[in-house]
């Protein structure tokens, strides 16, 4: 049985308490280590420790420096692939073949990427006239903003931990992460990278446990954190961002979705068929970005139902190592409850049911893993909580629409803006649309297709503040003008 410590000032540590709470593999229910419960001590201790680490060596190192220990910090999780990997898909249950593409590898790049782009990001400067015409000069200079405290979700455990903690540390920053109380694993093991990369003890320190009154809550409370982003629900970021006002603290919020798909009859079939089945399957759903509810022009509306069905249909429900599955189960028993709940909902409200709907038969190994069908509705009232609410799970609603401005409406209707995906192969429509739809992100024809230098985030209640690129280093440091009389 693994025991799943605190990694706090380059030490691996328990809980005074001795509290711990179980680890669960999705896929068949069972216990996969014991997780120490960070009490308010621990999450003291590696504030602490991070302040501290400030004004170690980590304060006096140049970007070079630094952009070099997070390049051997992204190779040391490469080295380390395969433990990375068997660590995510215990926690998650993905398929192999998924983590292995992107969660892995996305894990390593984000460290590589943002040390790189800093060393490069020119800052402004200003020569100014004066009355008495000796003139001045004003130049900007970037500073990091201090401790920061990164709080993240269980979906994208690795990547979305190190999306963060990246250019966290590459602007000179140092952290105290929080990973899901779902999936502490890879987040604890990168401890183990950091310290093998000679990242110096206090930079990036972990502490485990749940949100409300629990390791989450202590962190936002902590006065001595500068600075708090996070990944996860609408309403976990409000609480954050009241816990920040006391002592006016920034965030950066990521948060959930109801993304619109919007398919037009012009499109090529075959890449919105297999677009959309990754953008609402991919994951079991669980993927922030994911298209919940689609809209399809009428002409092809029952041929693209059909076709998605089938290829709904021919998703390989499976374990993470059978090479063979593409379709895993969700992240725990309690999550599938609540998607349940909306596919329960849907029938009440008069859904038809193209496939899916419950719960599939598994072998018995796999019996108390938390697996659900992939499923289709189509006759939902717009205004059906199915439709409006975002239930993160395999699933989606279709809905015919007659012309371009009805898609948009309807597309636009809710308080989320996180992403939008659609489908044509008319570029000035594409353009036109992709202008009007109210997303931080809208993909034209793909979904999921990354440039960590573009400005990722979401509009209305899906987020606060943009990162990614030069956007992340806005977030992740203080920028200062020196104003010098000639
Ligand atoms: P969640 O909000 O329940 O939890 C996220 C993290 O916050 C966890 O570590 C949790 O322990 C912690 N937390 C919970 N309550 C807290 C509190 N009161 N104080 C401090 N910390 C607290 O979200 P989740 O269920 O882990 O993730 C799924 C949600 O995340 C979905 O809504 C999804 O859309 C969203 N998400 C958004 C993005 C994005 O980029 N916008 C990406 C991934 C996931
Ligand atoms: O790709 C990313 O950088 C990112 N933040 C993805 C978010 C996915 C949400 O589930």
């Amino acid at each position: 049985m693994k025991e799943i410590k605190h990694f706090i000032n380059g030490t691996f540590v328990g809980s005074a308490s001795g509290r711990t709470f179980d680890d669960i593999n999705p896929a068949n229910g069972q216990v996969i280590g014991r997780v120490h419960e960070a009490g308010r001590a621990e999450v003291d201790a590696a504030v602490q420790a991070a302040r501290a680490a400030l004004s170690g060596p980590w304060g006096a190192m140049s970007v070079a420096e630094r952009a070099d220990i997070l390049h051997r910090v992204a190779d040391g999780i490469t080295a380390r692939f395969d433990e990375f990997l068997e660590a995510e898909c215990l926690d998650t249950g993905k398929p192999k073949s998924l983590a292995s593409h992107i969660d892995i590898p996305r894990g390593a790049a984000n460290f590589k990427v943002f040390a790189d782009l800093l060393k490069n990001v020119p800052n402004e400067a200003f020569e100014m006239a004066t009355p008495d015409g000796s003139g001045a000069i004003n130049y900007a200079v970037r500073r990091p903003k201090g401790v920061i405290g990164v709080i993240s979700p269980w979906n994208l455990p690795l990547l979305l931990m190190t999306w963060k903690v990246g250019p966290a540390l590459a602007c000179g920053n140092t952290v105290v992460v929080k990973p899901s109380e779902e999936t502490p694993l890879t987040t604890t093991l990168l401890g183990e990278v950091m310290q093998a990369a000679g990242v110096p003890a206090g930079v990036y320190n972990v502490v485990h446990g749940f949100g409300g009154d629990s390791a989450g809550a202590f962190l936002t409370e902590h006065a001595d954190v500068d600075a708090f982003t996070f990944t996860g629900e609408t309403g976990t970021g409000e609480l954050i961002m009241r816990a920040a006002a006391k002592g006016v603290r920034q965030v950066s919020l990521e948060l959930g979705g109801k993304n619109a798909g919007i398919v037009f009859a012009d499109c090529d079939m075959d890449k919105a068929i297999e677009g959309t089945l990754r953008s609402a399957f991919a994951n079991c759903g669980q993927v922030c970005l994911g298209t919940e509810r689609l809209y399809v022009e009428r002409s092809i509306f029952e041929e693209f139902v059909a076709r998605l069905k089938d290829g709904a249909e021919s998703l390989m429900i499976g374990p993470p190592d059978d090479p063979t599955s593409n379709f895993g189960p969700l992240v725990s028993l309690k999550h599938r409850e609540k998607v349940l709940s909306y596919y329960q909902q849907a029938v009440a409200d008069g859904a038809t049911v193209v496939t899916g709907g419950g719960v599939p038969q598994m072998p018995e190994a796999l019996a108390g893993g938390a697996w659900i069908q992939p499923t289709i509705w189509t006759g939902l009232a717009d205004d059906s909580a199915v439709v409006t609410e975002e239930i993160f799970g395999p699933c989606c609603h279709i809905r015919p629409f007659d012309s371009e401005a009805e898609a948009v409406a309807l597309a636009n209707s809710l308080p989320y803006g996180l992403s939008a995906t659609l489908w044509s192969d008319n570029v000035s429509r594409a353009h036109r649309v992709a202008g009007q739809l109210e997303a931080g992100i809208v993909w034209v024809n793909s979904w999921f297709l990354r440039d960590l230098r573009t400005a990722f985030g979401g509009s209305k209640q899906s987020g606060i503040g943009r990162e990614g690129g030069v956007h992340s280093l806005e977030f992740y440091t203080e920028l200062k003008n020196i104003c010098v009389k000639l």
